[in-house]
């Protein structure tokens, strides 16, 4: 079946594409006219993932998946988690270079960090969503390494050693990531359909 990948995140959708491979046809919102953008006023990911889903799924009629996600930082109380996207305004460069100003002086130990994703599945005539969530443990870095990835890839590193989440491969990297995770459990229902 074709499925409508409702992001205008670039990196989601190159990652999704390469999760999906060929069993499966990937219609992005940039091949179809333009859908008003549903607001992202949830508290959870998963309520982001499904106001995502089903707001597409409606406007389009299509099979549609949606992804929220973000950086949840202990030392933060969890923040910038669900404003990940919204925590500076400009680039992902800006977002990551605020989060490195406001731990500046913080201790490795106390610089864990989560990577958190909700995918979201609604059928073409509505109905039930589909939700499924992936985690990826790390810490966040002194400075941005690595040139693969997105967002805030630079400055996460992985535990057990030094590697920033920007210098693995897109296939390591969606071997280990909360969206690699989150899309193993999606996999049954989309073969299913
Ligand atoms: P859509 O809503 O159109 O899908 P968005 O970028 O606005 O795109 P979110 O609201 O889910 O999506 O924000 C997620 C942000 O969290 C994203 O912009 C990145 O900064 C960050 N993020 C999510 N997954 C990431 C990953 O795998 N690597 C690095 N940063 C990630």
């Amino acid at each position: 079946p074709r499925l409508l990948f409702a992001t205008s995140n670039q990196g989601k959708l190159r990652e999704l594409r390469g999760l999906v491979g060929d069993s499966v046809e990937v219609v992005s919102l940039a091949d179809l006219p333009p859908v008003p953008e549903p607001v992202e006023d949830g508290a959870t990911f998963e309520e982001n993932a499904v106001k995502k889903a089903r707001a597409y799924a409606d406007a389009t009629g299509m099979l549609t998946l949606a992804d929220d996600s973000g950086l949840c930082v202990d030392a933060l109380g969890g923040r910038p988690g669900v404003q990940s996207a919204r925590y500076a305004p400009g680039d992902d460069r800006a977002r990551y270079e605020k989060l490195l100003t406001e731990l500046a002086g913080v201790p490795d130990a106390q610089r864990t960090a989560s990577f958190r994703c909700a995918l979201a599945l609604v059928g073409p005539g509505g109905g039930e969503a589909k939700v499924e969530v992936g985690q990826c443990q790390g810490r966040i870095g002194h400075a941005p390494k690595g040139s693969h990835g997105f967002g805030y890839d630079p400055v996460f590193i992985l535990p057990g050693g030094d590697r920033a989440l920007a210098e693995l491969t897109p296939e390591e990297k969606s071997a280990i990531s909360h969206r690699g995770k989150a899309f193993q459990k999606m996999k049954p229902h989309l073969l299913g359909l």
